[in-house]
């Protein structure tokens, strides 16, 4: 996905053009990282464009501005319609949203309390994550060599940008070893989460994901797929996961925003189960686009029209 460099970008409350949507190079965050974000899909239902969860990312950029001491100068309110707006403005129907709350420019040095918070929210159209038969016929994953954040370390309960260079890492391995995404394990060497997804495993009819104490990002779609598989009788277990169970999960899948529930069909090249999309994963998987794309009904509550209903 490259940009096409079309649309307005709300920053700083106004609209401005994509290309005037531009901070100093000595701003805090281009030397260390001092940036929280979201990642949020709309999408297109019968009844126009609708966002996904967006009280409960709303939600979680504040909450991660709030472990940076990072006082968002709007309310989560104002954010919550600013992003709607966003939408409206750039006439979009399915689409990605990028909010950023980031430390800018004034001076430099370690503390960044002087550096004023610039507050940017950005969408376009991003279409599959992984690759465009990534959904449907699945992608192959290695196990990095880099493990995930150690506790206080870097806080993995912050969608913070600074995250993203251990995620890169990873991800460049992985690319380079001819691997779609890489499975990250916590400093102790149990399964933690991809570079930008959470990881669930099927095995004898039980789902497995790791406990949120296990140095992932508690994902917002990880939430949504827990929900909806208690619902349908499915147990699911949070719980330490071993690399090896990998190996032997009759399915795996990753979650995230921008991923959505992508199958995995090999781990290190060993074969997933069938090797292809198990029952489990599309049984979820028809669920979540059901819901999402509001062909049925949205019974948890997790769409907000962007034209209104
Ligand atoms: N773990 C990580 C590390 C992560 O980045 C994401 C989202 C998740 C889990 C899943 O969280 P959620 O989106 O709430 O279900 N990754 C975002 C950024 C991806 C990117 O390449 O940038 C996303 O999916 O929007």
């Amino acid at each position: 996905m490259v940009f096409d460099e079309k649309g307005k970008i709300w920053f700083n409350g106004e609209f401005v053009d994509w290309k005037d949507a531009n901070i100093h190079v000595l701003s805090h965050v281009v030397h260390y990282g001092s940036s929280v974000f979201e990642g949020i899909r709309c999408y297109n239902t019968q009844k126009g464009p609708a966002v996904f969860r967006l009280q409960d990312h709303v939600k979680r950029l504040f909450n991660s501005g709030k472990i940076y001491r990072m006082h968002i100068p709007y309310s989560p309110e104002e954010i919550f319609k600013a992003i709607l707006e966003t939408v409206r403005e750039n006439e979009l129907e399915d689409c990605y949203i990028r909010p950023i709350v980031l430390r800018g420019y004034k001076e430099l040095g370690v503390i960044p309390l002087k550096c004023p918070l610039t507050t940017v929210i950005a969408a376009w159209k991003w279409g599959k994550y992984l690759g465009e038969d990534a959904l449907e016929n699945g992608v192959e994953v290695g196990v990095s060599t880099w493990r995930r954040m150690a506790p206080n370390t870097l806080p993995n309960m912050a969608k913070a940008g600074a995250n993203y260079m251990n995620s890169q890492l990873a991800k460049m391995e992985s690319v380079h070893n001819n691997f779609d995404e890489a499975i990250m394990l916590d400093y102790q060497g149990s399964v933690s989460e991809g570079t930008g997804e959470n990881i669930f495993l099927v095995k004898d009819n039980i789902l497995y994901t790791p406990h949120s104490s296990l140095s992932l990002l508690s994902g917002i779609t990880r939430d949504s797929v827990i929900k909806m598989a208690e619902d349908a009788g499915i147990k699911v277990k949070e719980e330490t996961i071993p690399r090896e169970m990998l190996y032997l999960a009759d399915e795996i899948f990753l979650t995230g925003t921008a991923a959505e529930i992508t199958p995995v069909k090999s781990v290190d090249g060993i074969t997933i189960g069938e090797g292809k999309r198990g029952p489990i994963t599309t049984q979820l998987q028809d669920k979540f686009f059901s819901i999402v794309e509001g062909v049925a009904e949205d019974e948890y509550q997790w769409l907000t029209y962007v034209h209104g209903e």
